[in-house]
């Protein structure tokens, strides 16, 4: 037994009052989906996911869900790994059958970047709700006019509807007034009449402390009927604090990732929140030992992402100045290393916070995270100050995520965007006030299949459709890698990533029960034409190719 047939006995409503009334913390396991996203930039695939989860079915019913799916995972499993995001969906669901299978999805943004279309919306959730159970939802705004749609295409489909506070500043600094607990409390109560079942803070930059956190949960639980649930990151490195403090104050979930793959900008460590939780009126129920070994998996499976782990190598306060999430931190240094800004990070940190003032003090979280990241990071290579970005007399070549997010395209921010700032970007363009999504025309899902099936040379599912609304070109160039190579999700993931070395030797099973064992014997040296001879062994036979050298072919 586990928490899934909880929740097809009780329904959504029902399920969510058992997890308000049960007395355990509830804990939702992160390391498939936020963890290594946090880590080591998203990289985790499928096969290594897939191989543990039936372990986590027999070893931890009792978690309350395991967040597997969405968020970056989507788009960088086609972009980077060549996999198929439902696919490992399905497998997931076949594999622990009787957990639930817990998403991140962006509103109005579903698991992109940008508004889409109400239909388009609608049409995702619809197909994800095949595999998925709870969907966390939420706006990079805090906006729940931008939410509604998702909410309730959501609630149609009889799954968990947990509408997220994203959660900014600091609830106790009066300089930041904006985001005080009334402010919270509101965006709560209009979660709560907008439909949801559970309501989540998301804390993506791991800024919540104990403090915070205790005044928070209670005011939380008083207002709404709603059970709570809490996500948080430990980039500060204070995040069990934070975790055990809204567990004295009544929090009813919360999230944690197996300990291999906690800490720093990922989530706080599972294995320790359980321990300290052990014996006390609101001990988890879920097993120590197992948790060990679960842990053993992913220290080994994270080992062979050792080349997208960050430099970064111990909590850091400087999360409260510039508020970077968790998912962001590592990308963004990586983008500024790429700009020759690798010895100005903390000018970036800076910079970033200076963004988010000229913006008028926002949410930061995917996809607004990213504005201001561009924005921070034109400031630095620039050696432009907020003064310089405001002086009229100055002209300022915004980055055009900046443009598109002062003309309203990714919604609304409490208070509206700053007039002075908005008219410089926009030079006289006039800006969005209402929801981008209902000014967006439906797109002709007929129409979209038929040149989908186009670009793609074959007939497509309904998921693969739902992947070509979200990400037309990534999508496209995804179907034309696989036709090319095959499922090369079927390779070891230290093959796939860094090739094979003379002498290695694998097998492969390409489909159930056909297996391919592949020897690499030797490589010759590179012939005048940039070629070279490999040769080796597949399946007992001698063979060679001649194939185009990677490095001949790039200098
Ligand atoms: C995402 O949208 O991917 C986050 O993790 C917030």
């Amino acid at each position: 037994d586990g928490t899934r047939q909880r929740f097809e006995e009780l329904g959504a409503k029902g399920f969510a009052e058992w997890m308000r009334a049960e007395e355990r913390v509830l804990v939702t396991d992160t390391t498939m989906r936020d963890a290594h996203q946090s880590l080591i930039a998203t990289r985790m695939r499928t096969r290594d996911i897939v191989a543990v989860a039936d372990a986590y079915a027999k070893g931890l019913p009792q978690l309350l869900s395991l967040e597997c799916w969405g968020g970056a995972t989507f788009d960088v499993s086609m972009r980077f790994l060549s996999e198929d995001p439902w696919e490992r969906l399905a497998l997931v669901r076949e594999r622990a059958p009787n957990l639930l299978t817990q998403m991140l999805l962006r509103g109005a943004n579903g698991v992109g970047y940008t508004n889409y279309p109400d239909n388009v919306v609608k049409y995702f959730v619809r197909r994800a709700a095949q595999g998925i159970d709870l969907f966390r939802i939420f706006d990079c705004l805090n906006w729940v006019e931008n939410m509604r749609v998702s909410i309730d295409a959501v609630v149609e489909t009889g799954k968990l509807a947990e509408g997220a506070i994203c959660y900014t500043g600091d609830i106790l600094d009066p300089d930041r007034a904006k985001y005080s607990l009334n402010y919270y409390v509101g965006v709560a109560k209009d979660l709560e009449k907008a439909g949801c079942h559970i309501l989540a803070i998301k804390d993506m930059a791991g800024l919540l402390q104990p403090a915070g956190a205790r005044i928070l949960v209670k005011a939380l639980r008083e207002e709404v009927g709603l059970p709570l649930h809490l996500h948080t990151h430990d980039t500060s490195g204070l995040s069990a604090a934070t975790v055990l403090a809204a567990v004295d104050a009544g929090i009813d979930a919360v999230d944690a990732a197996i300990d291999s793959m906690s800490g720093m900008t990922s989530q706080p460590c599972l294995g320790s929140i359980v321990s300290a939780l052990r014996h006390s009126p609101r001990d988890t129920g879920l097993d120590p030992e197992i948790i060990r070994q679960l842990s053993f998996y992913w220290e080994a499976v994270r080992l062979q992402y050792a080349a997208f782990e960050s430099d970064l190598k111990a909590g850091t306060s400087e999360v409260y100045l510039h508020e970077m999430p968790g998912g962001q931190f590592t990308n963004l240094r990586e983008q500024a290393r790429g700009l020759g800004l690798e010895t100005r990070w903390h000018e970036v940190a800076k910079a970033y916070r200076a963004a988010n003032d000229l913006f008028g003090d926002i949410v930061k979280v995917t996809p607004s995270s990213k504005v201001v990241g561009d924005m921070a990071l034109m400031m630095v290579s620039q050696n432009l100050t907020p003064q310089d970005v405001l002086d009229p007399e100055r002209d300022i070549a915004f980055p055009t995520s900046v443009v598109d997010m002062l003309a309203g395209d990714l919604g609304q921010p409490p208070g509206g965007w700053p007039p002075a700032l908005q008219a410089k970007a926009l030079k006289g363009e006039k800006p969005i006030e209402g929801r981008p999504g209902a000014l967006l025309p439906p797109t002709d899902l007929g129409a979209a299949r038929i040149e989908a099936e186009k670009h793609c040379g074959r007939h497509l599912s309904d998921d693969d459709l739902a992947s070509y609304l979200m990400y037309p070109k990534v999508f496209t160039e995804f179907s034309a890698t696989v036709r090319r190579f095959g499922p090369v999700s079927t390779l070891p993931t230290p093959v796939f990533f860094y090739g094979m070395q003379p002498g290695d030797e694998i097998a492969i099973e390409i489909e159930p029960g056909k297996t391919l064992v592949l020897l690499l014997v030797t490589i010759g040296e590179v012939d005048e034409e940039g070629h070279k001879k490999v040769f080796f062994e597949l399946n007992g036979q001698q063979r060679i190719v001649r194939v185009k050298d990677r490095l001949a072919a790039v200098t």
